[in-house]
């Protein structure tokens, strides 16, 4: 447990939102996951880190988010040609929809959390962040100095921006603020679905291999999948744990469905997985 006498020893963990739910299958959650990936907090915690729980969308976001351009903002006059039998007839109801739908899937994050016995509090950023990208606007260190104990949970989400209205605020910005104005972060963890890391190729190349120290100088292949995700996917998740490899001595990409490396890269350790390095700092090959 962490102490309350000592400032906090930070572990911000983002569990990617093709991890936790099925992707291409709309509102489906990985429960099993999820659970086993909330026993590995509780073990990060008892160790004496405080952890941050940052996460993803998967089909709780993303596809009604495609559907409807919401990562575009506001396009007035335009509706899509198919709704899929879903019932919205505007941007505006999408943008409900799927406030809704992030608030289902973060219940059963914060459900899971809870039967382990751990406390959360959690933040939608719909209530406090404004714009997108890693520059939006929003206080969330307000929300940190609680109760030593108690984790605090957020999530990516449709936001409204002062230029078109609305937009999607990725998971992975907030990982990145997190890291980049917190005191005292040890590690964060990106905790991936369906891969063990970052890959020296393609994933469907039979060559592909985990490559375990990576930095933003490296080449980086990975599986975007365009026709679902509405953020960067594994570029974006890239791209941000470099520049916070600067200021975070330990930064991870590991599969989630392994919670013992989750544990392991949180607490210090060499897992299996990738290791996040600065470009000015990776050993000359
Ligand atoms: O999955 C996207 O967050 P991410 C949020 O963390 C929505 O990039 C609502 C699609």
């Amino acid at each position: 447990m962490p102490n309350s006498t000592t400032p906090p020893d930070w572990v911000v963990l983002k569990f990617g939102g093709g991890l936790i739910t099925v992707k291409d299958k709309l509102m489906t959650a990985r429960q099993q996951v999820i659970d086993a990936l909330a026993g590995a907090i509780a073990i990060i915690q008892a160790a004496g880190r405080s952890p941050i729980v940052v996460h993803g969308a998967g089909s709780f976001g993303h596809i009604k988010a495609k559907r409807w351009r919401l990562h575009e903002g506001r396009i007035h006059g335009w509706a899509p040609e198919s709704t899929d039998g879903e019932g919205i007839i505007s941007q505006d109801e999408a943008c409900v929809s799927v406030h809704r739908d992030m608030l289902t899937l973060n219940t059963r994050v914060v459900e899971s959390l809870g039967q382990v016995g751990l406390v959360t509090s959690v933040h939608p950023p719909r209530d406090w962040a404004n714009g997108t990208g890693p520059e939006f606007t929003g206080e969330f260190q307000d929300f940190l100095h609680g109760e030593i104990d108690t984790i605090p949970v957020f999530f990516g989400d449709v936001v409204h921006c002062l230029d078109n209205d609305f937009g999607i605020l990725s998971g992975d910005d907030i990982v990145l603020r997190l890291a980049m104005e917190l005191e005292g972060v040890s590690a964060v963890v990106f905790c991936l679905g369906g891969a063990q890391g970052l890959l020296s190729a393609p994933p469907d190349d039979t060559d592909s291999e985990l490559v375990p120290l990576w930095s933003p100088d490296m080449p980086l292949h990975g599986h975007h999948d365009k026709a679902i995700d509405v953020t960067g996917g594994i570029a974006l998740k890239a791209a941000r744990a470099g520049r916070i490899a600067e200021v975070v001595e330990d930064v991870w990409f590991v599969s989630g469905e392994h919670p013992n490396r989750v544990v392991e890269a949180a607490l210090g350790g060499e897992p299996s997985g990738t290791r996040i390095v600065p470009a000015a700092s990776r050993p000359l090959d």
